[in-house]
């Protein structure tokens, strides 16, 4: 069941990306979203990074980030909100690894081991890619997933053609128009 995971925050981590339209004002808006639920805070925002694309390589590049948030909902109740967000941003679910407006996936959740329909958590697929490595070793270096810091298995991987922008951890707050020209 969603709902609010009674008073304890937990520490989350979550990925944002997309390659269509204007991603970085749709994970701008994303993040100001979470923000604004009752119950969840973002605590901190990576840069974003121009990352090749991975898993389908004939489309564009993609913009993506990592961001910590602090909530109270249960790890469903934050996917609800997570697929919420994406719906008001008119996302429209097509083919697995295509191009996209707005992905927001949940990669983290305290220490929390999820394995739901729709649910997994932490993300099965979060340490084969660098375009989340990247921007999560910037604002995590020290979590450890799966026995292993996020630097290390960065610094283990090819990140080759990953690009950190100069936006700054700011980038997401209204009025800030960081994104870079297409
Ligand atoms: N997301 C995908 C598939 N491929 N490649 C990059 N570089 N960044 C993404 O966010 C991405 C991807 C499906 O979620
Ligand atoms: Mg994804
Ligand atoms: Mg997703």
């Amino acid at each position: 069941m969603s709902g609010r995971n009674n008073s304890r925050a937990s520490a989350v981590f979550v990925s944002l990306g997309g390659n269509l339209g204007d991603p970085a004002a749709s994970m701008g808006k994303s993040l100001r979203m979470l923000d604004e639920d009752a119950g969840t805070t973002v605590v901190r925002v990576s840069s974003l990074y121009r990352t090749p694309p991975w898993g389908k390589t004939d489309q564009p590049d993609f913009l993506n980030a990592a961001a910590e948030l602090s909530t109270t909902l249960a790890p469903r109740g934050l996917l609800d909100l997570c697929l919420e967000i994406e719906r008001r941003l008119k996302r429209v679910r097509e083919e697995r690894w295509g191009p996209r407006l707005i992905d927001v996936d949940i990669l983290v959740f305290g220490d929390r081991a999820i394995h739901e329909v729709g649910l997994d958590v932490p993300h099965p697929r979060m340490l084969e890619r660098a375009f989340v490595l990247a921007p999560l070793a910037e604002i995590a270096p020290g979590l450890i997933v799966a026995g292993r810091s996020v630097s290390e298995r960065l610094a283990a991987m090819d990140a080759a053609g990953i690009e950190r922008l100069p936006t700054g951890q700011g980038w997401w707050r209204a009025g800030n128009s960081a994104s870079p020209a297409a």
